[in-house]
């Protein structure tokens, strides 16, 4: 025990912050953050206050609706976080504009279909607008042998092999271990229309980040059986995506299994909900952003200007492996931030300041959410 303590108390040292060369946590970014109908507790106390501290402004879009998401995207955001809501039946047009600006970070994640609550067709059309081929899952993830307790507590293992797996890769202490609790998989559509098996292809333009363990299975728990339930129509098992990237002109599409920036079952810090163990949870989040804002997107934007100025032809397009060569020692802080530093700017939602975090972080544990109910009672 005491050595393990140690250890833990080592990794926790070597992810404390403070940067040696190379990147740093982002900054200068506006990240807005829109629940909307989201399914599951809408806490980001943990982002924002790293996020903030480190100089962006992040907009904690809980309660927005439609509309005010529609009047609050403008240019001045550089990047849309969608967590899991329904977004179906709306004009989602705003957002490919917003979109079509280029050098932006559009996050889509999902969640697994437990009782129905979360319906990944209802946040699909997002990707659709935007021109990507990934789409989320409408089935679940489970893994029978790595998980915190009980098989939808998630614990991926596995990075991928492009330049963005790598540059987290270089932050990974240990084991490879990341929470994701109750998630979906990402599959992508073939020819804009099939759904297709993510886990074996190497597509131009997009690099599964983060996999689950050799031994995961793809299940339809809400027994919804859509062509939407790839994973689980196929019976997949093992090495499931859960985390994938793909360029789309100079921006950058995300798409999770779950929403792993917020503070839920502690999905966005470093400790396993149950068992207390480690994970590398905000040190993925952290690396990944960073090094898609400071690695990835301006290289993009850079080739985009190059086509434009050598041919009015040629695709900008670009793939995410070929282009990005730089190999970067990255540090980014990792842990959940509990700085007292004033938000960067006055948020026009429920932003919670760093300095109330923890009488929130108090309230939070008694605050009967409905998924924390639901997978309580799931978990029996
Ligand atoms: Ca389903």
């Amino acid at each position: 025990m005491k050595q393990f303590i140690v250890v833990v108390s080592l990794l926790l040292l070597v992810h404390s912050g403070i940067p040696t060369n190379g990147l740093e946590l982002v900054s200068g970014k506006t990240i807005l953050v829109f629940n909307g109908g989201g399914i599951s507790s809408p806490e980001i106390n943990g982002f924002y206050a790293n996020y903030t501290s480190a100089g962006n402004q992040v907009i904690n879009g809980t309660d927005l609706t439609v509309d005010s998401l529609r009047t609050l995207l403008t240019s001045d955001v550089d990047s849309l976080f969608l967590p899991a809501n329904d977004l179906s039946g709306e004009n989602l047009t705003f957002i490919k504009e917003w979109f079509d600006l280029g050098g932006r970070i559009l996050w889509v994640a999902g969640d697994s279909d437990f009782g129905g609550y979360f319906i990944s067709d209802n946040l699909n059309p997002v990707l659709e607008t935007v021109g990507s081929v990934l789409r989320l899952d409408s089935g679940a993830v489970n893994d029978p042998t790595s998980n915190d307790g009980a098989s939808y507590r998630v614990i991926a293992t596995q990075l991928g092999n492009g330049s963005v797996s790598d540059a987290i890769r270089t932050e990974i202490v240990g084991n490879f271990k990341m929470y994701f609790h109750a998630p979906t998989a990402v599959y992508y559509l073939n020819n804009n229309s099939v759904p297709s098996d993510l886990r074996e292809e190497s597509l131009d333009n997009v690099e599964v980040v983060v996999k689950s363990s050799p031994d995961a299975v793809a299940i339809d728990q809400d027994l919804s059986a859509g062509s939407g339930d790839f994973y689980s129509s196929i019976n997949a098992v093992g090495n499931l995506p859960l985390l994938a990237v793909e360029t789309i002109g100079s921006n950058v599409v995300i798409v999770s299994g779950d929403s792993v920036f917020k503070d839920f079952k502690n999905m966005y810090g470093n400790t396993l909900p149950h068992s207390g163990e480690f994970h590398h949870g905000s040190i993925v989040v952290d690396t990944l952003l960073s090094y898609l804002w400071q690695e990835v997107i301006p290289s993009l934007e850079s080739n985009s200007t190059n086509s434009e100025t050598t041919s009015n032809t040629t695709t900008t397009q670009t793939t995410i492996q070929s282009n990005i060569t730089t190999t970067t020692q990255t540090s980014v802080q990792s842990s959940t931030a509990t700085s007292t530093q004033t938000p960067v700017q006055e948020t026009p939602s429920r932003s919670v300041p760093v300095s109330i975090m923890p009488i929130m972080l108090m309230v939070a544990g008694f605050v009967p959410l409905r998924k924390r109910i639901l997978n309580a009672s799931f978990s029996k």
